[in-house]
């Protein structure tokens, strides 16, 4: 079933609202998504009838929150392709979630001589952990180039991964670009020098269907906030050995078995990762986010992103921007960086604000790609399931006057 744009806006509180007294045009859900009516209510209903910790009480409450909880776990393991809820982690979102496997999998394992692949378009959260893995053990970090068009260099993969490659990380779908990255070749080049492949599917997840055995994926990531769920929640896959294999991350309650004074051991996984009161209500409500998605059909949120996408990048080009990223819209997600003459990013998202549109400038946390770019900054608009033909209309008008205003 193709999706309707109007009929799924109904579902989203906010778009009903205004902004400098026009109507809302959200443009921004590669930064975070709306919430619809049935994963706000889902998160009312938790707190006002499953509300207790989890994993803990023997009382009936107790066992409902545990089951609520669980329950997520299950939808959020499903929704990637995932076999088994014992590899699946809950996280405060991608950016926990990649550095749970920077302390817990990469530092006993990655040393000096060893190195970790990144590329050249990767959001600060999956370049960052591994610099900082990089200096601290004496490891070396590579990046994969990338094209003119956006895409990456898979002819130097020879040169890139080797016998020193210890971990590939890489995103799925970048969140300047658009561009959708060819995982499987990747993981396929990574394994067969021995390494393992960590995929970022932050901006992929909420937007295409995603199957991590397909992608044969070591380590997967995505956030509840991106895909119509709550912020503080979002998801570690991890292949079941390696959870097995690999340190513990955070010490406290409810990750141990058994506790001595000086020492203890790790209670099975997924649990292992979760030390603390969990985010269980956010967790939930990620988990009705899975349900909510489910029900549209991921693949209609594609062909609809696909749809507007390039109807976005028609009239963008109209209007003599420069677009960054790939042109076919096959090959890219629904999130679009450009230029507009010499109107300064910010200037742009400022002007555009006063017509109630929301996009977003600036680096978009990739400041070594905006340099790969040549640009300081670019303007970006994103889609997702409630957006239209129209709110983009009402973009190219607003844009319009910025460049009136800056000739
Ligand atoms: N990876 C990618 C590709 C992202 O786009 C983001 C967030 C993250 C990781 C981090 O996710 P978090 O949920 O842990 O914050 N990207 C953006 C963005 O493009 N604009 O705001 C946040």
């Amino acid at each position: 079933m193709p999706l309707d744009a109007e009929v799924v806006r109904k579902d989203f509180p906010i778009l009903e609202t205004q902004a400098r007294g026009k109507r809302l045009v959200y443009l921004d859900s590669a930064s975070t998504s709306q919430k619809p009516r049935q994963v706000i209510e889902r998160i009312v209903a938790f707190y006002e009838n499953e509300n207790a910790n989890v994993h803990r009480g023997v009382y009936e409450l107790g066992e409902r929150a545990t089951a609520a909880y669980e329950g997520a776990r299950s939808a959020c393991g499903r929704f990637i392709g995932a076999g088994s809820h014992r590899s699946i982690v809950f996280t405060r979102g991608t950016t926990e979630a990649i550095n749970l496997v920077r302390f817990a999998w990469a530092r006993s394992r990655v040393h000096e001589g060893d190195e970790v692949l990144v590329t050249e378009m990767e959001h600060h959260s999956n370049l960052i952990p591994w610099q900082l893995l990089a200096h601290e053990t004496g490891a070396t970090l590579r990046h994969l180039p990338i094209d003119d068009a956006g895409k990456l260099r898979m002819d130097l993969l020879e040169e890139f991964i080797t016998d020193r490659t210890k971990l590939v990380c890489v995103s799925l779908m970048s969140n300047v670009l658009g561009t959708i990255n060819p995982i499987r070749a990747l993981a396929d080049a990574a394994h067969s020098a021995g390494a393992l492949i960590l995929v970022d599917g932050a901006q992929a997840a909420p937007h295409m269907r995603v199957d991590v055995n397909e992608l044969d994926a070591d380590f997967f990531a995505y956030s509840s906030h991106k895909m119509c769920g709550p912020t503080g929640a979002g998801v570690l896959y991890a292949r079941e050995h390696l959870l097995e294999e690999m340190d513990p991350f955070h010490g406290g309650g409810e990750m141990i078995r058994e506790v001595w004074p000086d020492r203890a051991t790790w209670n099975e996984i997924p649990y292992k990762f979760e030390a603390g009161t969990p985010a269980v209500a956010q967790a939930v409500g990620m988990g009705a986010a899975v349900g909510y998605l489910e029900g549209i059909g991921i693949d209609a949120v594609r062909a609809h992103e696909q749809q507007i996408t390039a109807y976005a990048l028609g009239r963008l080009a109209d209007a003599g921007a420069i677009v960054y990223g790939p042109s076919d819209v096959a090959e890219r997600g629904g999130t679009v960086s450009f230029n507009l003459g010499a109107v300064h990013p910010h200037d742009m998202a400022t002007i555009v604000d006063q017509e109630g549109v929301c996009i977003r400038a600036g680096h978009h946390c990739a400041q070594p790609l905006m340099r790969r770019l040549g640009v300081p900054a670019t303007a970006r608009a994103s889609f997702y399931i409630y957006n239209t033909n129209e709110d983009v209309d009402v973009l190219m008008e607003a844009l319009d006057k910025a460049k009136g205003w800056f000739g």
